[in-house]
């Protein structure tokens, strides 16, 4: 199992959404059964997922929240699947009872949404774990995160809102290593917000942890594409533009993307780090120092 942040030396990483709830914006419904789930889960494993992101409580703006009970019942039993067979999982939740179950059934990594604002108790159990903790921007619950979506300087605020979840985590006991930082592209921000932070990514980089992006398939991509009666692209047909933003992200300094479809944001991230060997630049640093220490080639992944 991986307990440290997954990184490989040749491109940045790769999480495949799977999303086993009945009502997420671009694929609820979809995988509530478990053995479409798996498959979904191996197809995108095959085609170079390096996490599986197992989700059980959507977070579209408005969605209602679920039980905890019921948000372990969709979720364990992928978590448990997957988890045996090799792949690297992380959970979706803000939830600490649904994290430590989560772990225990096989989970490496906790993708936080609220970035431990959501459960006083989330801290503790990602300490406890040893495991890696995905620290998303967040405000409040998807159903009044629209009305908080104000700012000053949307990248600057969410600088330093993203830096004091940091400062709570290690104060809780959480090592630095474990830690991943999440703009929260669309989480109590308008499409203004979302292209503001991504314009002035290196802010987000520039607190020296890895940064994950999350623009898959969102709803500032279908307004962009939207038809000319402004009518927003369906959350299926926005796949290119969510490659072009995983080639951005991997050439401004990004760890990994969340996305819902694997293969073409493997390839994008692949395009980013060919540009990036050629003028010199490793696809991760970081990686690319523990490969070069340990005495292996360049290329293959941490799996
Ligand atoms: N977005 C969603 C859910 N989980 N987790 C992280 N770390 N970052 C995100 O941007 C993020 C997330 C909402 O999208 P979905 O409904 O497609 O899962």
């Amino acid at each position: 199992m991986t307990f440290t942040v997954p990184r490989r030396p040749d491109r940045i990483v790769v999480m495949g959404v799977l999303n086993v709830t009945p009502d997420s914006f671009s694929d609820g419904g979809r995988y509530t059964d478990l053995d479409q789930a798996l498959r979904h889960a191996r197809e995108m494993w095959d085609e170079g997922a390096d996490v599986i992101d197992v989700g059980g409580e959507s977070t579209r703006p408005g969605a209602e929240r679920v039980e905890a009970a019921e948000e372990a019942r969709r979720v364990l039993p992928a978590i448990r699947h997957l988890a045996a067979e090799g792949q690297v999982v992380s959970v979706d939740t803000y939830r600490a009872a649904v994290a430590e179950q989560a772990l225990a059934a096989g989970a490496a990594i906790v993708n936080d949404v609220s970035g431990g604002l959501g459960d006083p108790d989330m801290a503790r159990v990602v300490a406890a774990a040893g495991c890696p903790w995905i620290l998303m921007h967040w405000r409040g619950h998807s159903k009044d995160m629209n009305a908080l979506a104000r700012y000053g300087d949307v990248v600057a605020d969410v600088r330093a809102e993203l830096s004091r979840r940091v400062d709570a985590a290690l104060a809780a006991g959480v090592s630095a290593e474990r830690l991943v930082l999440d703009p929260g592209l669309g989480f109590a921000k308008n499409a203004a917000h979302n292209w503001a932070l991504l314009a002035r990514f290196e802010a987000l980089t520039g607190l020296g942890l890895p940064v994950l992006v999350g623009a898959s398939r969102k709803s500032f991509l279908g307004r962009l594409l939207a038809g000319p009666d402004g009518t927003p692209r369906a959350p299926d047909e926005r796949e290119d533009a969510t490659a072009a933003l995983t080639l951005y992200s991997a050439l401004h300094g990004a760890w990994g993307v969340r996305v819902h479809q694997v293969r073409p944001n493997v390839d994008a991230a692949l395009v980013a780090s060919a540009i990036g060997a050629a003028a010199g630049v490793p696809a991760d640093p970081e990686a690319a120092a523990s490969v070069a220490s340990a005495g292996a080639g360049a290329g293959g992944g941490p799996r």
